[in-house]
């Protein structure tokens, strides 16, 4: 049956509304891995903070270790749409593990679009099986939303680079086995406008020496997945680690990061749409006033509106998500919108989906509070939604 029947909840909410067969075929896999291997132990993840490799594993046997690589390495090859469906999707099980898988497939599409054949046939077969993992190295402790600011050095020497300077807040540090760090190589120039054509993009393995990790961060969501510092100090690297060219690691980076953008909105609608099936269930069977509280009006309303603001928030995803796919110039100001409204607005439905399970939605024997949580972050990285409006504004207003 289709996603609706087999869920039984009303077309009003139905992810799969709009979309092709084949499409309705990936996102049922990615829910049905949801429902069986995510939802089931997504509480316990947070509570304990496991990090759930061997699931991550099961899960690339279905492909989501390379959703959006080319088939060479074993990649899917699907587009950005399909991607996106199939995030929702897992995130309704878990939003944070799908969020490092997002941020996993980010790296390997980077590695399969700009490295060179030996990188490629190097590293990709295992990131896209899981056996090796990711994680991308962009932000620094004075360099976040001003990213081209960043001060890490890479020094060339010899046939090696030396690498210096420290990460930080990144998604799987210390567990991940390939880091893609944005260092400084130096610019042409030495002005301001100069900075980010300074920036080279680099593999780091783990082992390297000279690579060290910081203590795990103790975060208010997103606790099925590590974050930690990533330490330089004097890591050196074959200079055959350097991605694509000197100075172009900046928009290797941006580029990397439109798609991610894509995906984090795509994981605040998985969100949103368990945290919207989750409250329609508790307000038809909760009692007050010897009636469901679905009978309220005020109920009916929220439901209402939370309905049409996940349903506005995915018809943006997916539309910047086909741009991706179509290799449209406006792209990335696109990516940038879909994230801030699917962010803002998909917190917002959690928020209120919390609201109508009253006391119990607060507490942690209920999901709900966990969505909440977790698509909280959602707001701030992969650039910050006051980011997404410079990105936005800066477009509208450029002559
Ligand atoms: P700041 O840049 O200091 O911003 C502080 C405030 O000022 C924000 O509200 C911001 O919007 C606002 N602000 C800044 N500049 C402007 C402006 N021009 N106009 C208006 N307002 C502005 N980074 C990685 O590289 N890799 C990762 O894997 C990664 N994972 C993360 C995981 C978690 C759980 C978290 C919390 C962060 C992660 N980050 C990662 C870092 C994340 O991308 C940064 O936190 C984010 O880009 C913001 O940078 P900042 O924290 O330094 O905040
Ligand atoms: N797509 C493609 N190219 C881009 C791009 C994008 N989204 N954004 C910038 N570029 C290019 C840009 O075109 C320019 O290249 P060129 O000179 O050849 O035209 C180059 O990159 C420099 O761009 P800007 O001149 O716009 O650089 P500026 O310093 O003004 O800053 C800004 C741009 C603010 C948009 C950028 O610093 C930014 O995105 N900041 C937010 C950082 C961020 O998102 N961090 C997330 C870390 S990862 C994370 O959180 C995870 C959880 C994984």
């Amino acid at each position: 049956g289709t996603l609706q029947q087999r869920r039984n909840f009303s077309a009003t909410i139905d992810p799969s509304i709009g979309l092709t067969d084949e499409q309705k075929e990936y996102q049922e896999m990615a829910r049905s891995f949801a429902d069986k291997e995510l939802s089931p132990s997504m509480q316990v993840w947070d509570e304990k903070e496991v990090f759930p490799v061997d699931v991550l594993k099961k899960g690339a046997e279905l492909g989501f270790g390379g959703l959006y690589c080319k088939e060479d390495f074993g990649g899917v090859n699907l587009g950005r749409l399909a991607t996106s469906i199939i995030f929702e999707a897992l995130s309704t099980g878990c939003v944070s593990t799908t969020a490092y898988v997002s941020i996993h497939n980010m790296c390997a599409w980077m590695i399969d679009t700009f490295a060179n054949d030996q990188q490629k046939s190097k590293y990709l077969p295992s990131l896209i099986t899981m056996d090796k993992l990711a994680s991308y190295c962009l932000t620094e402790p004075g360099a976040g939303s001003d990213a081209a600011s960043l001060a890490t050095t890479a020094k060339k020497a010899g046939d090696t680079y030396v690498l210096n300077g420290s990460k930080a807040f990144i998604s799987g540090g210390g567990q991940s086995d390939v880091y893609l760090v944005m260092a400084r190589t130096g610019g042409p120039g030495k002005d301001v406008a100069c900075r980010p054509k300074g920036i080279s993009c680099f593999i780091v393995e783990k082992g390297t020496p000279g690579l060290s990790f910081g203590k795990k961060e103790q975060k208010l969501g997103w606790n099925s997945q590590p974050t930690r510092a990533v330490i330089l100090e004097d890591c050196t690297v074959p200079a055959e680690n350097l991605v694509g060219g000197e100075g172009q690691g900046f928009t290797i980076a941006m580029k990397g990061l439109n798609g991610g953008r894509v995906n984090i909105a795509s994981c605040s609608l998985g969100a949103a749409q368990a945290s919207l099936e989750t409250a329609l269930e508790y307000t038809k069977v909760r009692k007050q006033f010897n009636k469901p509280i679905a009978a309220f009006q005020n109920t009916q309303f929220k439901l209402a509106e939370m309905a049409t603001a996940l349903l506005s928030s995915r018809l943006m995803v997916r539309q910047a998500a086909r741009m991706l796919d179509e290799g449209s110039a406006a792209a990335s100001v696109y990516c940038a919108m879909a994230k801030l409204q699917s962010t803002e607005d998909c917190f917002q439905i959690c928020d209120q989906a919390l609201q109508l399970h009253g006391g119990y939605g607060y507490l942690k024997d209920y999901k709900v509070q966990q969505y909440f949580r977790d698509a909280r972050v959602h707001r701030i990285l992969e650039g910050t939604n006051e980011v997404m409006k410079v990105i936005v504004s800066r477009e509208m207003l450029k002559d």
